[in-house]
């Protein structure tokens, strides 16, 4: 039983498709705290978090909009994460992905003090690597990766409280990446597995690799799971659609497997967009992969077996 603690963070200057706001409101209507406690958890709900006002910071790289707002967004959910961590696990609805600058460093400052290495899921088409120097698009939402993973070039931002180290971080659903990110991410050992690896290996081996290594080395793991992971066909309501993402039955064994580990301690819902869903489809989608992710299973394999 997990003391499960709702974060709801309505973050939409990370991107330009005004929606992601109405994000936590879509996950509490589409009934997530009752599946939790269907599942035998304890619910706390938190509210929205409030940012401060934007403090005017600016940027050289003319591209990039809504800073001060993402800072100061930035700001309030580490915090917000941080002093959640020791209470049970948050599940932080989102608002679009700039949320994770904030979530995963709130984190990673918990894990700091606790003495734990942390280690990050990173569920999307996208693997979110720009700097604030190198997006071209401006949108910051493309950029929380690298913050995690302690890149230079946030200067803005408050310094990332403990750098993410690159064989701690997995990346999966990988099929949209810009040329900077790439050539940045050839220079660290993050494993990426994008929709190549996974048509090869399937989604299960790379998975449990990567488990055994959250399990053997003790750490704490932050999941942080992109509407756009999956496909455009089962999940319409988010901005930015990429095809060929994740079927309905791989993304629920993905969270059954994260179930089965028992090592996941926080999570980010992001980049829903309710305002362009189908009759709350993707919503739904979403509450039930975190039913799978916290539990629920068609058949307990542990009691009886086919
Ligand atoms: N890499 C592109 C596209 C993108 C990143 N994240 C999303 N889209 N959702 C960019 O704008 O940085
Ligand atoms: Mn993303
Ligand atoms: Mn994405």
């Amino acid at each position: 039983m997990t003391h499960c603690i709702l974060i709801g963070a309505p973050v939409d200057e990370g991107q330009r498709v005004p929606g992601c706001m109405m994000g936590p409101s879509a996950y509490r209507v589409a009934g997530l705290g009752r599946v939790l406690e269907s599942l035998g958890h304890t619910v706390e709900d938190r509210g929205d978090v409030a940012p401060a006002p934007p403090a005017g910071e600016t940027h050289p790289n003319s591209a990039i909009h809504h800073l001060p707002e993402v800072v100061a967004w930035t700001n309030a959910l580490s915090v917000a994460g941080r002093s959640a961590m020791p209470d049970g696990m948050p599940i932080f609805m989102g608002g679009d992905h700039s949320l994770a600058l904030g979530t995963v460093a709130g984190v990673a400052a918990h894990a700091k003090a606790a003495d734990r290495p942390l280690f990050v899921i990173w569920l999307d088409a996208h693997s979110d690597f720009h700097t604030p120097e190198t997006t071209t698009s401006g949108n910051l939402h493309g950029t929380p990766m690298a913050y995690a993973a302690g890149r230079p070039g946030f200067a803005p931002f408050p310094p990332f409280p403990a750098a993410v180290p690159a064989e701690n971080i997995c990346m999966f659903g990988i099929r949209s990446v810009d040329p900077a990110e790439h050539r940045m991410l050839q220079e660290t050992e993050i494993t990426v597995n994008d929709m190549r690896v996974l048509d090869e290996r399937g989604i299960v081996a790379p998975l449990r690799e990567f488990l055994d290594r959250v399990r053997a080395a003790n750490g704490l793991l932050h999941v942080s799971l992109d509407v756009d992971f999956l496909d455009p066909s089962i999940a319409p309501a988010v901005g930015t659609t990429v095809p060929g993402g994740a079927t309905f039955r791989e993304a629920h064994l993905v969270c059954e497997i994260l179930h089965e580990s028992g090592l996941v301690t926080s999570l980010d819902l992001v980049e829903l967009n309710p305002f362009l869903d189908d009759r709350g489809r993707t919503a739904k989608l979403m509450v039930d992969l975190v039913g799978s992710m916290m539990g629920q299973k068609v058949f307990d394999r542990r009691t009886r077996s086919f």
